[in-house]
């Protein structure tokens, strides 16, 4: 059996447990594994996906339920971490350490000190924390966006294009997300899907906001190719490189006219910092999940603030609730460029929410203003693409 070392955290907030604690006990915890089919298969540089299988987390407390999305998928090829491991992390770790530790939580900036002993597993501890965040800003009757001193009531928004069969095919889908108002193109690239494909796209659409993302498809060898691609003038090249790496974008960045923003590499605002000393990119994606929550995508927000460098919101092909939650956090003052948070309707012919996430107006998406993340679930549709469900009272913790 497994001993629970007593963190500093506790340590820190034993005494002050009367006095401070905020009113939010958690009854329970649910768990949902969830498969929806998206509108077109999503095709990245590490695999091709029909079907969009990932968490939904439920956290049940004081009459108000908070929710949030683990963006996981069935095979850990984004990152390390896929719906099994979440699963498992969550349901022998991080639910019993937030369940035996919750009567010394003031403020869900806090959960990532509880969270902090068990290594990684950014996107498991992700899911509970938002859904701690959302639930904390319901019972305070604020939105998710005003208690991140978000300052935006609208977001600009950017589209992300799967590789697709043809560049024919590919110029139709861009003019058609052009049409609708999208802000920023991003287009997945991955060798042999790459400069030829960049470089007709650029004659078809000379001016618009183009960028361009790996997924970590390259190494140091493709540079002569890397460097080519300073042709299209490009935003930004996303992740070209391993996701683990932030030595060798050094080297590939001082070679490069177009920036390079991290992706994959970027777990902690200590990340970004190495980074940034290295000269390893000029611009970061947060995604709430990939950084293991809001407390830390804050952090990295105001530190590239602090830099001048901007940050933009990343996306997971998430349904409306982890929408709703990056749409929150896109509010705050450095997310300057358009983000991957498109309407539900790029995605899902059919999203979980009772309103799907629309855009108000071309490219942009209004911050929602109600309670917590501000949008209200369809419990049906919910249900209707839940594959399996636990519940974790608190009584049995
Ligand atoms: O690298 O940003 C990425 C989707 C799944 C996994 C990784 C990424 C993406 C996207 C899509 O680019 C972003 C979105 O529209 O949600
Ligand atoms: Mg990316």
């Amino acid at each position: 059996m497994f001993t629970w070392k007593t963190t500093s955290f506790i340590k820190k907030n034993k005494g002050k447990e009367v006095e401070m604690r905020t009113k939010l006990k958690i009854d329970r915890i649910i768990l949902r594994k969830m498969k929806m089919p998206l509108k077109d298969p999503f095709e990245t540089s590490f695999g091709a996906i029909k079907d969009r299988t990932f968490m939904i987390v439920e956290i049940h407390g004081e009459g108000e339920v908070g929710y949030a999305e683990v963006v996981t998928e069935s095979a850990p090829l984004y990152n390390e971490e896929c719906v099994g491991t979440a699963w498992h992390v969550m349901e022998e770790f991080l639910i019993p350490l937030m369940f035996k530790n919750q009567q010394y939580i003031q403020h869900p900036d806090e959960i990532s000190a509880i969270f902090k002993q068990i290594k990684r597993h950014y996107l498991a501890k992700s899911g509970l924390e938002s859904a701690y965040w959302d639930l904390h800003a319901k019972l305070g009757n604020k939105s998710l966006s005003s208690i991140l001193s978000g300052q935006k009531e609208s977001i600009e928004v950017g589209v992300s294009i799967g590789i697709q069969t043809s560049i024919s095919e590919l110029l139709v889908k861009i003019d058609s997300y052009l049409t609708e108002g999208y802000r920023r193109i991003k287009l997945k690239i991955k060798p042999g899907w790459d400069y030829d494909v960049l470089r007709e796209v650029r004659n078809h659409f000379p001016h618009i906001p183009l960028m361009a993302d790996a997924n970590s498809a390259y190494t140091l060898q493709d540079i002569n190719l890397l460097k080519k691609l300073d042709e299209f003038n490009l935003l930004m090249v996303e992740q070209p490189l391993s996701h683990d790496d932030i030595i060798d974008h050094s080297i590939l960045q001082k070679e490069l006219n177009t920036p390079i923003c991290l992706d994959e590499s970027i777990h902690q605002v200590d990340d970004v910092r190495k980074a940034l000393d290295l000269g390893s990119c000029q611009i970061i994606n947060i995604k709430i999940g990939r950084v293991g929550g809001l407390t830390e995508a804050k952090k990295i927000h105001d530190y590239c603030l602090s830099r001048n460098i901007p940050v933009w919101c990343g996306g997971m092909l998430e349904a409306g609730l982890g929408r709703a939650h990056n749409i929150a956090l896109a509010s705050m003052q450095n997310f300057n460029i358009p983000g991957d948070t498109s309407p539900s309707s790029r995605y899902w012919e059919e999203d979980i929410l009772e309103e799907p996430i629309q855009f108000s107006q071309p490219g942009m998406i209004n911050v929602p203003k109600g309670p917590g993340i501000g949008v209200n679930v369809n419990l049906e549709k919910l249900n209707k693409y839940t594959t399996l469900l636990k519940t974790y009272d608190s009584s049995e913790f």
